[in-house]
């Protein structure tokens, strides 16, 4: 059942990882970063131990539907280091940003002092670099652009207030360690299908048009949340200018293994893989629980921006 007009068409064999694919003890596989390396899709998704806590994996695809895992972890919460007093309660919700040749690596990091955000580097898939703690608590879901403006790096990310609704702020560094000039561009809109908060999402990709940006939404029910994604698109030049939003989500759960498992009604995204046909492979969690992938034409996803726009802020 699909009750507005398809935006994302799902793939037919979703949900296309799930816990049984992964050779090691796992209870989900879930809110996976994307991104095509050499030609193959590479896939680091999340995925919960029996204690509640998560790790990262890894798994790797020629075409970016059928996906084969790791024998061993790719992230679990670092020992002995600077990373560990604040990685030990799991990793989570991994975003791959492709930057300079490389490839930084956002993830939540969880303890008794909160979540906050860690930076990795990788160029290989193979050797990971942690580099920096890059936020304080409580924030999550950090997204870096693939270019730098004025000579800085440039990153959304979402900052957690009582005062205000959780919204989508944007940040610069000089280094990618010292981050700062930070302001609020995108909040969540009352009486709206995003009106509980909003969150980056997949790392923003280049158009014509903008910087295109699936995040996610989220509106509280009577039954609990509903977790939805939608589309802004960013200026080309300034980030920080949103130029248009989709008033309507793109995704929201409807799939068995999305309206129901883990965490029941959630489509959560934190990546998306453009291709040089025009068409855009959006992966989501389904129910905190499994990956799924679906593919949309990058032309429709900016027109619902331009043409159907509700105000950013
Ligand atoms: C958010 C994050 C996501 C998760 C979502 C739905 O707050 O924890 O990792 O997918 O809730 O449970």
């Amino acid at each position: 059942m699909n009750i507005q007009n398809q935006t994302i068409t799902r793939f037919k064999n979703n949900p296309i990882l799930i816990s049984k694919d992964v050779p090691y003890p796992v209870v989900t596989v879930h809110n996976a970063g994307v991104v095509k390396h050499n030609d193959r899709y590479l896939m680091l998704f999340r995925s919960h131990l029996r204690n509640g806590r998560s790790i990262i994996g890894r798994a790797d695809s020629d075409d970016g539907f059928s996906f084969s895992v790791h024998p061993k972890p790719f992230l679990i919460p670092s020992t002995g280091t600077v990373f560990a007093e604040y990685e030990a309660f799991g990793v989570e919700d991994l975003r791959i940003c492709p930057v300079e040749g490389a490839y930084l690596l956002t993830y939540s990091a969880y303890s008794r002092h909160g979540v906050r955000i860690a930076l990795a580097r990788t160029s290989d898939f193979e050797k990971v670099e942690r580099v920096a703690l890059i936020t304080q608590a409580d924030l999550r879901n950090v997204v870096i652009f693939p270019e730098k403006f004025g000579g800085r790096y440039v990153r959304l990310d979402r900052p957690h207030s009582e005062i205000s609704q959780w919204s989508i702020w944007i940040s610069y560094s000089p280094d990618l360690v010292h981050w700062g000039d930070s302001r609020v561009i995108m909040k969540p809109v009352a009486y709206h299908w995003d009106e509980m908060k909003i969150g980056p999402g997949a790392p923003p990709f280049k158009t014509d048009k903008g910087w295109l940006h699936i995040y996610h939404g989220v509106f509280k029910t009577m039954s609990g949340t509903v977790y939805r994604l939608g589309a802004a698109l960013h200026d080309l030049d300034d980030p920080s200018e949103i130029i248009g939003v989709s008033d309507g989500w793109i995704l929201q759960p409807e799939d068995p293994w999305e309206v129901n498992g883990y965490v029941p009604n959630v489509v959560f995204t934190c990546g998306a893989v453009p291709e040089d046909d025009g068409t855009v492979k959006i992966y989501w969690g389904g129910a905190d629980t499994v990956m799924c992938v679906g593919t949309a034409v990058i032309d429709e996803l900016v027109a619902l921006c331009l043409s159907d726009s509700r105000p950013p802020l």
